[in-house]
């Protein structure tokens, strides 16, 4: 079977297709890690390059991110059987105080999108519990969300914290949301800021390779 079908099915945001068409190529003999790279993590791939040239919006990325998540219901059993290993883990959360979690998913869909095992900490996180997830989780990067401009500052308390708790050579911090800039993220000493989630993902996947 054609990779390219799945990750067409993916792009349009046909959960069920994509879901019949994994089953498809398993039964098929297509390997799983071919399965992954070639239909979903290719067609994940387009979705974040389109989103960022913004040929599409928020709910067609939230569409495909389903459509990926219904084809990796399928293909996980397979590929934990085969020992695939995902490229990195980070941790991600919205900073304590803040309880806006639509950009924090996008960048997570998109992470997965890119093969990185993502640890969800929700919203209204603290620097300790980044620190300690990241600590106890082996992740290789935290990622902090913040939409208000009173919130933003806690992701310099992440930092500190990383720094106090000894981990802070072994973890990258990454910074995003709407009030967060470039220089911000250099004032707190953060490792990376992303304008979106697409960048993100890129920048993540970078880190871990
Ligand atoms: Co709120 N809110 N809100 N809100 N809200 C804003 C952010 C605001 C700008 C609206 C306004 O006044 N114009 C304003 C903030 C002002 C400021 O701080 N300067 C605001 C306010 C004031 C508030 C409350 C205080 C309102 C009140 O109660 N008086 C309150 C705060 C509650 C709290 O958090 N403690 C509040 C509440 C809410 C709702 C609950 C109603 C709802 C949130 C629902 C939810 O998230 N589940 C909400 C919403 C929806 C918004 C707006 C309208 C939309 C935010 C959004 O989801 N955008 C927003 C106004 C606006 O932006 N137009 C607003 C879409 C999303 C995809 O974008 O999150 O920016 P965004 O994510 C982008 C990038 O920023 C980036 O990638 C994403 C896409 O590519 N990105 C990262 C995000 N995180 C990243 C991390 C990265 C890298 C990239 O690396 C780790």
């Amino acid at each position: 079977m054609d990779m390219q079908a799945i990750s067409q099915k993916l792009q349009a945001g046909k959960a069920k297709d994509v879901k019949a068409l994994v089953q498809q190529a398993l039964d098929e003999g297509v390997s799983p890690q071919v399965i992954l790279n070639e239909g979903l993590l290719s067609g994940m791939d387009k979705v974040g390059e389109k989103f960022k040239n913004n040929e599409i919006f928020v709910p067609e990325v939230l569409v495909a991110a389903r459509a990926m998540n219904w084809g990796l219901d399928i293909l996980r059993p397979r590929l934990a059987e085969e020992g695939v290993k995902a490229s990195g883990k980070v941790c991600i959360g919205t900073v304590q105080g803040d309880l806006h979690d639509i950009g924090k998913n996008l960048v997570k869909m998109m992470m997965e999108g890119k093969g990185l095992e993502v640890v969800d900490l929700g919203t209204d996180v603290s620097p300790e519990t980044f620190v300690r997830t990241a600590k106890e989780q082996n992740c290789q990067i935290i990622c902090c969300s913040a939409l208000l401009t009173t919130t933003m500052d806690v992701m310099g308390e992440v930092v500190k914290e990383a720094e106090r708790e000894g981990i802070r050579d072994k973890v990258k911090i990454m910074v995003g949301g709407a009030p967060v800039t470039d220089s911000f993220a250099k004032s707190i000493g953060a490792d990376a800021y992303t304008p979106d989630a697409a960048s993100a993902a890129e920048v993540a996947a970078r880190f871990c390779a």
